[in-house]
């Protein structure tokens, strides 16, 4: 490698400016110096007479170069001031550099904290979808939980309903033959009597003084067959045998015997008996046409013009009306008292003619209202005793026509729309809808306003509202 050998002089000009001269002409004064002071000391540079004083640079260049070069001192102090400036620059820029680095570093952390922060919001879901499940599945425990009570509840109402029904079955059975063999005696001796009578006009005839009052149960009772006498049929007007009529409920009455009607009739109904010229409000035997069914029922012959049969009362509490749907079937309670007429003779009674029901109320202030409907009928059992209703007037409210057309519901036959059995909850039998704008046949509570879990008195929403129970309810019918 080839080392560039340079060599420099400078003549530094004292009194003048600067001048450059060419390599020829320094290498000719050079050439005379040697010539005119050979052998002689030279004299120091400072104290030589020249005519001016110069700067010299030599740049020796490399061997290639033929020339000095001259390199003027004014062009390094601009370059030392552009290196100044330059070094301002880059310090400047150094420092926005580190300023940048310090802005990177922050968002870094920012970043970071993001990055936590989103760690955090995931696990905060996955905990919130976890205690939303666990509250899902507790709530459809508790669903379940609701469920099962209420399968245990029916159970055992089922099973009280049964137990209550099976108890006095056979004791019921009993009482019936009973009733119906005093029931045929009474009527043999009424027919007699009546035969006395005629044969001897001038004696008074016997009241019938017998508190047992009912009509033959079933054809379990030989007595009657042995005992009747052909004539006995004339008195039920050619009618068959009552020995093979169907078998129906009897209600054992217990009211003086002054409200107890000698066996007339059978009537089609109240207002038939009405009719017959019988204004007296008491029991009657009744036969709804186009069926041999007897069955006797309260006939009222005071209020609105008389002529009504009717088919439910409440007056003290004394019935309970929380039964079975055979019960409800077949009729139950006291004539004279507390009693419902059967769902069975209210379809044969209202399916020989068009009926009008009255629903007559009184609260325990004393205070009387009634709702009337201009047609009710009662649909047959394959029809579960479905509702059929008419228009309402009265004062009372209309709180029955929301039932219209619903099936007939007891504690041990759910035909309701309710997702439980309504008659559960309201203590009786009712054309339940889900559930009920009015149920006459709940508890009676005694005083009006009743406190308990469920709806279950006897109400009519309309009147007194749902927890108000009615003193006296009473529902008839007549045709329309
Ligand atoms: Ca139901």
């Amino acid at each position: 490698m080839e080392i560039p050998v340079t060599c420099a002089v400078v003549f530094l000009l004292v009194f003048g400016g600067a001048c450059c001269v060419d390599g020829h002409q320094e290498e000719a004064s050079n050439a005379d110096t040697s010539k005119g002071d050979a052998g002689q000391k030279r004299p120091p540079r400072a104290t030589e007479n020249k005519p001016s004083r110069c700067s010299y640079t030599f740049i020796v260049p490399q061997q290639k170069l033929t020339g000095a070069l001259c390199v003027s001192t004014e062009t390094a102090r601009v370059n030392r001031s552009e290196m100044a400036s330059l070094r301002a620059l880059l310090d400047r820029q150094q420092e926005q550099l580190d300023t940048m680095r310090g802005q990177l570093e922050q968002e870094g952390a920012q970043a970071n904290e993001m990055r936590v922060l989103r760690r955090e919001s995931v696990n905060m879901n996955a905990r919130i979808t976890q205690l939303y499940a666990q509250l899902l599945n507790e709530i459809i425990q508790k669903k379940d939980q609701a469920l099962e009570q209420r399968r245990l509840e029916s159970l055992v109402l089922n099973a009280t309903g049964e137990r209550q029904h099976e108890r006095p079955h056979h004791l019921e059975k009993k009482y019936d033959a009973l009733t119906s063999l005093v029931s045929n005696q009474s009527q043999l001796i009424t027919h007699l009597e009546k035969q006395c009578q005629l044969k001897n006009p001038t004696k008074a005839p016997q009241v019938i003084t017998s508190v047992m009052y009912s009509v033959p149960l079933d054809q379990s009772a030989p007595l009657h067959q042995e005992q009747s006498p052909p004539e006995l049929l004339e008195t039920f007007d050619g009618l068959p045998s009552l020995p093979t009529d169907t078998p129906f409920t009897s209600y054992p009455v217990t009211k003086s015997p002054g409200s107890i009607k000698t066996p007339k009739g059978p009537w089609n109904d109240c207002h038939h008996v009405l009719e017959s010229g019988e204004k007296t409000s008491g029991i009657y035997l009744l036969r709804p046409r186009n069926t041999n069914t007897l069955l006797q029922a309260w006939c009222d012959q005071s209020r609105a013009q008389g002529g009504w049969t009717v088919i439910q009362r409440r007056q003290d509490g004394s019935v309970n009306f929380f039964r079975t749907w055979e019960q409800y079937k077949q009729g139950f309670g006291n004539l004279d008292g507390e009693y419902w007429l059967g769902l069975e003779h209210l379809h044969w009674l209202t399916s020989q003619a068009t009926y009008k029901l009255r629903v007559a109320m009184e609260d325990w202030q004393g205070r009387q209202a009634f709702a009337e409907y201009d047609s009710f009928q009662v649909e047959p059992e394959s029809d579960w005793y479905r509702l059929r209703l008419g228009s309402y007037q009265g004062n009372a409210g209309d709180s029955l026509s929301w039932h219209n057309n619903k099936a007939f519901t007891t504690l041990d036959r759910d035909k309701d729309a309710y997702s439980g059995n309504c008659a559960h909850y309201q203590k009786g039998g009712w054309w339940y809808h889900m559930c009920a704008h009015s149920n006459l046949n709940g508890v009676w509570y005694r005083g009006g306003h009743y406190r308990s879990r469920y709806q279950d008195g006897v109400y009519w929403a309309e009147l007194h509202g749902g927890s108000y129970s009615l003193k006296k309810v009473a529902m008839m019918i007549k045709p329309a």
